[in-house]
């Protein structure tokens, strides 16, 4: 028996976590993974692990999980051959945009996109082929509106200062739950502990969430808000640093400072408390807390991005921090300088230089917002979609008005699914492309050491032999964009192994040849462990890639949505408003079918505050039923005195029950799909992004 240990990140989530992995090779069972755990060793998560690393075997083991390209016939699937199905997708795609022009073919690209590195650097080489302007991801149920923030203040989508968690003494969390996501918009592996070392030095972590979620029970204050409030309450946290004298003048570049202290004027702390539910005197006092603090940091994520007031939110963010002096400052909010600097080798991003054809939504970066989807497959006309390539994506279950979708879906001429398994989504397709599975794969953290609350690297080698007959991410779309450019007969740029362009972009990068690191894989090879490259420091005044090079604090396209926040009407306290939560042993929807991780109760229902059963007439654990305007679902109810009376919360991710889905152990705890009730007309005026918190919803008993 011939045991082995291995040490690389996971790349589950944006924690990246280094893992020790043994692997035991027996002459009768042959190579498996005979155990994972944390790596103590780690330079950067020091040891952290959570359940998801140890269903990475399970993953590997899935019989559910597609080996080969799998083709419709009829209502079942047929194994093909790589050749064949290459073959096959680029004359469907080829044909149909012949027919009906670029446009008709649209893509959506999924959340792995940006945790597989084969998926980051070769995606395009294929997509970018098609020439179509219908581009969707899950960006638009997520962080848009921080991108197009930075986009418009700091002139690059991808310049996103980063709470400096380890040194500040002030941390205010709105719509994050981090001791859940392990982050998110902040690496940051091990987040419990450096959440209580900021207590540990007598600073405050505050908690601003519509339910005192696992995050806000371990901070020093919980704060409720009614959700989609966020906006309300941080433009009055902002206008009090104003009107208190509580500005701390900072040395950064910046224009439009003037224009911003006179449009926030009007919304008083007492202005804007209806608006949030918060009484006037309580954001008063937590803006002179924030400003008192030697080093504090401002830090919202999904519940403040994916909501009506997203991209305000997350530009009163940016303003509280920098008005208080803590943006680009040690302790407050910095932006990373990583081994492979997207920033400096890309361009900053375009905005509605284009807009969706039915329902008029923005661009951002060549991609449209995901909630305008179905219908650029669902009404008829010039320029209409016929045909959809998903990659590592599951619409069906995270874009909001799900059943849409569905009905869009199977409207489809043909339908392409990079993917690993046939869910909710790919049943659809005509033709599924299975890749390998993560330890069979390289990786390079491209994405998340770029939000990392330190500047770290590591390149991990593939710890499993690639199977035989089995495809990389990046190989399946170098056979994709072979075969598309075959019949377009345009010439088609050679490209190289994802290795090497990561090679490329470290010797380049600011730690590499010349530097005192010298980085490139080879070197990497030689630290197992990653290498730290130090805390962040304040650099944004170099990096700013506005025409100016100075800070824009007014753009006028998010300035101008202020006017929307003054004309809303107070919250309706008898409306029921939904939101979403995570829990650590799920990952979206892709991470139900291992036994490991869903074993035990379920935890997919919905959380109700107890006062808002009984005025209902509703028990603890009962069937409900969940109504909204785009649809109803059933599930079953919790009481829950954490949630705010008038909120109730359902985590998105499941309704596994669907006809064809083969993920075994998913469907037998289906649950159920909260963006069933997710409107694709409730949106961020501003970017488009969807708005899932804050769902007018309904409930009665089942
Ligand atoms: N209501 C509500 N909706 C939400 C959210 C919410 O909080 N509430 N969250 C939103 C957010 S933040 C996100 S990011 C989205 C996620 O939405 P999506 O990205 O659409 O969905 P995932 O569930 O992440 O699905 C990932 C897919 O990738 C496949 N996959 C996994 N690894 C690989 C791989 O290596 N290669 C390939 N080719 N495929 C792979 C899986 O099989 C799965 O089908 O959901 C959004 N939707
Ligand atoms: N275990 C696990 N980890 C994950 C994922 C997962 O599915 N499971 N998904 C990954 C992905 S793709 C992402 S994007 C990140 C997301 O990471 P986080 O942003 O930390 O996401 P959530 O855990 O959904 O936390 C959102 C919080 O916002 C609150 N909220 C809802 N509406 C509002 C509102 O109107 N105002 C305020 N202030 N709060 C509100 C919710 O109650 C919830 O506590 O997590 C990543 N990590
Ligand atoms: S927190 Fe869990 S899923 Fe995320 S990187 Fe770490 S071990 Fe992987
Ligand atoms: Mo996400």
């Amino acid at each position: 028996m011939n045991k082995t240990l291995h040490y690389r990140a996971c790349h589950l989530c944006e924690a990246i976590c280094g893992l020790t992995i043994e692997t035991t090779d027996e002459p009768a069972a042959g190579l498996r993974i005979s155990s994972i755990k944390g790596d103590p060793q780690d330079s950067f998560s020091r040891g952290h692990i959570c359940p998801k690393a140890v269903a990475l075997q399970d993953i590997q083991n899935d019989p559910d999980r597609l080996r080969v390209p799998h083709k419709r016939v009829g209502d079942d699937w047929q194994a093909i051959s790589w050749e064949e199905a290459f073959e096959f997708a680029a004359q469907k795609l080829w044909a149909i945009q012949q027919a009906h022009g670029q446009n008709a073919v649209a893509v959506y690209q999924g959340n792995p996109s940006v945790h597989n590195y084969g998926l980051m650097t070769h995606s395009n080489y294929f997509l970018g082929l098609l020439k179509t302007r219908n581009r969707f991801s899950a960006t638009s149920v997520d962080q848009l509106p921080q991108h197009l923030t930075s986009y418009l203040m700091y002139g690059h989508g991808l310049l996103l200062p980063i709470p400096d968690i380890d040194h500040t003494d002030f941390m205010l969390i709105l719509g994050g739950n981090p001791l859940a996501s392990n982050g998110s918009i902040m690496t940051v592996p091990d987040v419990e502990k450096r959440l209580k070392a900021i207590q540990g030095r007598s600073g405050k972590v505050v908690v601003v969430d519509p339910r005192r979620s696992e995050t806000a029970a371990i901070a020093d204050q919980h704060v409720f808000i009614r959700p989609g409030g966020d906006a309300a309450l941080l433009s009055a946290l902002l206008n009090t640093l104003f009107s208190e004298g509580l500005e701390r003048p900072g040395s950064l570049p910046v224009d439009g400072l003037d224009q911003v202290r006179e449009a926030i004027a009007p919304f008083t702390a007492e202005a804007m408390a209806p608006l949030c539910g918060i009484d006037a005197r309580v954001i008063r006092q937590l803006a002179r807390d924030f400003a008192a603090a030697d080093k504090a940091v401002c830090y919202g994520r999904m519940g403040v991005s994916t909501q009506r007031f997203g991209t305000l939110c997350h530009w009163l963010i940016q303003l509280i921090n920098l008005v208080s002096g803590n943006l680009d400052r040690v302790g407050g909010a910095l932006c990373t300088q990583p081994a492979v600097d997207l920033v400096a080798t890309t361009a900053g991003g375009h905005f509605n230089a284009w807009q969706s054809r039915v329902s008029g939504l923005p661009e951002y970066g060549g991609e449209l917002p995901v909630a305008a989807l179905a219908q650029e497959m669902l009404v008829a006309g010039e320029g209409q979609v016929h045909a959809l390539v998903t990659v590592a994506g599951n619409p069906v279950l995270s874009t909001p008005n799900g059943q849409q979708v569905e009905r869009a879906l199977s409207s489809l001429e043909f339908m392409l699914s990079i993917d690993l398994y046939i869910n909710e989504t790919t049943r659809y397709a005509d033709l599924i492309l299975p890749s390998t599975s993560a330890l069979e794969n390289d990786h390079y953290d491209t994405t998340f050491n770029l939000l990392a609350v330190r500047n770290v690297s590591r390149f991990n080698r593939a710890i499993l032999p690639k199977p035989q007959g089995a495809l990389h991410d990046w190989e399946i779309f170098v056979g994709l964009a072979k075969a598309f450019a075959a019949l377009s007969d345009k010439p088609l740029k050679p490209t190289m192994a994802p290795a090497q362009m990561i090679d490329i972009g470290l010797r380049q990068g600011p730690y590499g040849e010349g530097s005192a690191f010298n980085l490139s894989v080879e070197t990497l090879a030689q630290h197992p462990h990653g290498v730290d490259l130090g805390p962040l420091r304040p650099n944004l005044a170099t990096r700013l890639k506005t025409a100016s090079q100075r800070i824009q604090a007014a753009p006028s396209q998010i300035l101008d949505d202020l006017q929307r926040l003054a004309e809303q009407l107070p919250a309706d306290r008898d409306q029921l408003l939904l939101i979403g939560r995570r829990h650590v042993r799920s990952n979206n929807s892709w991470m139900h079918n291992y036994h490991r991780l869903v074993k035990g109760k379920p935890r997919h229902q919905l959380l109700m505050h107890p006062d808002d059963l009984a005025a209902r007439q509703l028990q603890d654990g009962q069937r409900v039923k969940v109504s909204s305007r785009v649809g109803s679902i059933e599930v079953e109810v919790q009481a829950c005195t954490d949630m705010m009376p008038g909120v109730i919360s359902l985590p998105h991710g499941f309704g596994h029950a669907r006809a064809g889905v083969r993920m075994d152990i998913a469907s037998s705890q289906a649950g159920a799909s909260v963006n069933d009730l997710t409107d694709e007309c409730q949106l961020d005026a501003v970017s488009g992004n969807a708005a899932l918190n804050g769902v007018a919803v309904q409930v009665v008993a089942a």
